[in-house]
């Protein structure tokens, strides 16, 4: 996690030197009015399907399929909202993943990526998403805070990332959704046990996603019995041949 972030301050500043945000602004994303990922969850499946090439813990995963093939067949088995990875140095993704989507599909679109600057919000908006990550493990509890109401000022959503007990702090009134990783970014283990023991101490009210290690429909439906209102899943989806068949039923 250090090296991602050490790598996404020099990445940063070199957009920032590129494209300062006044012209993030000229975009035609800027002013549009986003879908609100909540609202889509409660409507739609809860599923949040993800766009993901490779990762620091499996390699690549898929290379071969676009994003608009993807995205366009999770949209169509009803997922509640769709995760895009934009970072390019550890999981393969790119600002182009979400652009190239935008247009084709009507539900909410995270922007995953590691948020540690103001800037990067603006992009998020520039590029047509909905929704942000913010994860405790990369942020102070007051840059969760500022950058919430960031966030809520550009009209983007909030899925603030936890893992531990310790990053519960990280949570505040303004949050729109709780995600718990099941997978542990310092080592990588994924743990669904995790996810449910800490869930029962998430604030009353407060919509929760389970993140990561969703593999199989008993691993989804257990979750959902748990009460979790969303699923975060990716590798699952980006490695089956017909994986909207298996969520049919
Ligand atoms: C999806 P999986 O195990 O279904 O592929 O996991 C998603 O939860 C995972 O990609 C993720 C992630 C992150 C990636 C969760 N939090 C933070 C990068 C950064």
């Amino acid at each position: 996690l250090d090296t991602i972030i050490k790598r996404k301050k020099e990445e940063i500043s070199i957009s920032k030197s590129r494209v300062p945000v006044e012209e993030l602004k000229n975009s035609p994303f800027f002013n549009r009015q986003t879908l609100s990922l909540k609202e889509s969850l409660k409507n739609k499946s809860g599923i949040i399907a993800e766009f993901k090439r490779q990762s620091p813990s499996k390699g690549i995963i898929n290379d071969k399929i676009s994003p608009l093939e993807v995205v366009s067949a999770y949209e169509n088995f009803g997922a509640g909202g769709i995760s895009i990875l934009t970072d390019k140095d550890f999981f393969g993704g790119s600002f182009e993943d979400v652009l190239s989507v935008r247009n084709s599909i009507n539900i909410p679109i995270l922007r995953k990526d590691f948020m540690i600057d103001e800037y990067q919000f603006y992009e998020a908006k520039s590029i047509g998403a909905d929704v942000v990550l913010l994860i405790a493990a990369c942020l102070s509890v007051k840059q969760v805070q500022e950058f919430t109401e960031l966030s809520h000022e550009l009209g983007l959503e909030v899925l603030l990332e936890i893992h531990s007990e310790e990053e519960l702090k990280h949570i505040n009134s303004k949050i729109d959704l709780v995600g718990i990783n099941n997978r542990n970014l310092k080592d990588f283990k994924v743990d669904l046990q995790h996810s449910v023991n800490l869930k029962n101490q998430l604030p009353n009210g407060i919509l929760s996603v389970a993140e990561s290690g969703i593999y199989t429909v008993e691993d989804y439906n257990y979750l959902k019995e748990k009460g979790f209102d969303g699923f975060l899943m990716g590798e699952y989806f980006m490695k089956s041949e017909n994986p909207i068949k298996t969520f049919e039923n």
